[in-house]
């Protein structure tokens, strides 16, 4: 649930990029922190120790005045993907309000993706919270790479729920697909909240957070 802090009329929005390890996640947040203005944005902060790679930056999007009355703010967060940092991860994913769940496109990591999905799908569970509530999407990362599955088997694999969330292609290494990513999640985040207290707000821009390049 968004953190409200009404004394300074400000929404903070949390966002986690989860997904098994090496798979891009920090690559996002960084080619992100790159791209916003500098003006807005804080510091890219190693929340943990060193091994565990846990990272994290809020910033002000390009509109931040969508929420009538109030300024949204957004904090993104990476989760440590190797399995041993299951408890950083419980941490991380408290009081999320939208998971882009970034996919190793590679073939030999499908059994990797399946795992983390049904990791963050148990650690929901565990703050009483899923997947069929959290407003997420599908980044299929490493687009790059020779031996990738094909994106419908990718889809086939990880997309099977009740309703199917939206798939972004990306090559986060060189920024394609990192920002639409941001994009979409922030408005899916955006949406959700305002419906979810009744809200007015003002149409969403398609580039709420950063310009694509
Ligand atoms: N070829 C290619 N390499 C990528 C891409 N995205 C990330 N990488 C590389 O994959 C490696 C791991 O990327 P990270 O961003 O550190 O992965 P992570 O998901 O944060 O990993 P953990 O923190 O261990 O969970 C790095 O060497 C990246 O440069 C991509 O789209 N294409
Ligand atoms: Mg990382």
């Amino acid at each position: 649930m968004a953190f409200i802090n009404f004394a300074r009329r400000e929404i903070a929005f949390k966002i986690v990029y989860y997904g098994p390890a090496l798979c891009g996640k920090t690559t996002n947040l960084e080619q992100i922190h790159m791209a916003v203005d500098p003006r807005t944005r804080g510091e890219l902060t190693m929340l943990s120790t060193q091994q565990d790679r846990t990272l994290f930056f809020d910033f002000l999007p390009l509109k931040s005045d969508v929420i009538k009355g109030f300024i949204s703010k957004f904090q993104l967060y990476t989760v440590p993907g190797q399995n041993i940092y299951n408890e950083t991860r419980k941490l991380v994913l408290r009081n999320v309000d939208g998971v882009v769940f970034v996919a190793d496109s590679q073939f030999d990591k499908m059994e990797e993706n399946l795992d983390s999905l049904a990791n963050l799908e148990s650690n929901l569970r565990l703050q009483n919270d899923s997947l069929a509530r959290l407003p997420y999407l599908l980044q299929f990362n490493k687009r790059d790479l020779p031996m990738v599955a094909p994106v419908h088997y990718i889809d086939f694999l990880l997309n099977n729920r009740e309703t199917r969330v939206p798939t972004i292609e990306a090559v986060s290494t060189e920024g394609v697909g990192v920002f639409e990513t941001l994009n979409l999640m922030s408005k899916m985040v955006m949406a959700h909240f305002m419906k979810q207290n009744n809200l007015a707000g003002s149409s969403l821009p398609d580039e709420v957070c950063v310009s694509e390049r």
